[in-house]
């Protein structure tokens, strides 16, 4: 098996013609990821913005095996898929599900807990652009504190949950490998996607994906911010592997969080009161992922 890396990316694409929005990130990610495991690949993506710019009948921007599953099911189609595919013996098909938040971590989320639990050999992404974009900027459950979208006001009276944490819930049904990575970090990205196609079992990759429409930032911001949101704390970048957990970047001090905040419409209106309730949250996060990251190293049992 070749390994991946962004040096050996192949010049073919899979991905061309697709109708996304200028420094859309989910495109981006869905295009390294084609690129990198090939034309053998079979990949699901449910109803959502990848499908509604991918699919475009007569003018298919998709060079694979593609297939549209209901929001609902991608982690059951995979499940399927990957089950003909070991039934036949074959062992040179990449079976992806490249979803959004929404059909991840909301309307998705049982189908893929089936999916993991089901132990085929599937690779699960989630571009995560923090809303379901497709049907007009709804928050989902994966939108973040002080997030203007068109169903959470901005102002003192905007979200002040927390996003739901897909990373633990991936880990916490035993998979060997889950991972999240960022559109502003290619090389770290890729490598995972690598590590998830060696593993005999279910993977899951939560990769932070820039919307500009929807964001309200420049369409040139979407590397800029990918990047930012990992100097300020907001997006660790982290590795479950085989029971144990891996900071893969632990900054001594975080950026202010006004560089990542203040390039995007959705924040604004945050008052300073909300942006230091933002920063706690993250401060109590890296709390908790410093214990984990100890207690597994720790563990007889990883
Ligand atoms: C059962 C069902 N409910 C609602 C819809 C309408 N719908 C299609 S795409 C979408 C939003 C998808 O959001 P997300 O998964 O976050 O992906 P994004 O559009 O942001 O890429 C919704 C609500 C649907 N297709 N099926
Ligand atoms: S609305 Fe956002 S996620 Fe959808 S295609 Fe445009 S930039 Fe991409």
């Amino acid at each position: 098996m070749k390994k991946i890396s962004i040096k050996m990316l192949p010049d073919d694409e899979y991905f061309v013609g697709h109708k996304g929005c200028g420094g859309c990130g989910g495109s981006l990610i869905l295009r390294w990821t084609l690129k990198a495991l090939g034309e053998r690949c079979h990949i699901v993506i449910p109803a959502g913005c990848m499908s509604a710019i991918g699919f475009i009948y007569p003018q298919m921007a998709l060079g694979v095996n593609a297939m549209i599953a209901p929001f609902a099911a991608t982690g059951a189609v995979l499940s399927g898929i990957a089950a003909v595919i070991r039934a036949k013996g074959l062992t040179d098909i990449p079976v992806v599900g490249f979803a959004g938040d929404g059909a991840t971590a909301d309307i998705g989320l049982q189908s893929l807990s089936g999916a993991l639990d089901r132990r085929e050999k599937i690779i699960y992404i989630c571009y995560d652009n923090e809303a379901y974009m497709n049907t007009g900027i709804q928050r989902s459950s994966a939108t973040p504190q002080g997030a203007r979208t068109t169903t959470s006001p901005s102002g003192q009276t905007a979200f002040a949950g927390s996003k739901k944490d897909l990373l633990r819930i991936a880990a916490a049904h035993g998979i060997p490998y889950a991972a999240t990575a960022s559109v502003g970090h290619p090389a770290d990205f890729l490598r995972k996607l690598d590590r998830a196609r060696q593993i005999d079992g279910p993977s899951f990759l939560h990769v932070f994906a820039p919307c500009p429409t929807g964001w309200g930032c420049a369409t040139d911001a979407t590397t800029e911010l990918g990047r930012s949101v990992v100097t300020t704390g907001l997006w660790p970048l982290l590795e479950w592997d085989h029971g144990k957990i891996r900071i893969n970047q632990a900054p001594h001090s975080f950026a202010p969080l006004a560089t990542y905040l203040a390039p995007q419409a959705r924040f604004r209106g945050l008052e300073a009161n909300q942006i230091e309730a933002l920063a706690a949250e993250r401060d109590r996060t890296w709390v908790a992922l410093r214990a984990w990251e100890r207690e597994t190293t720790n563990s007889v049992l990883a």
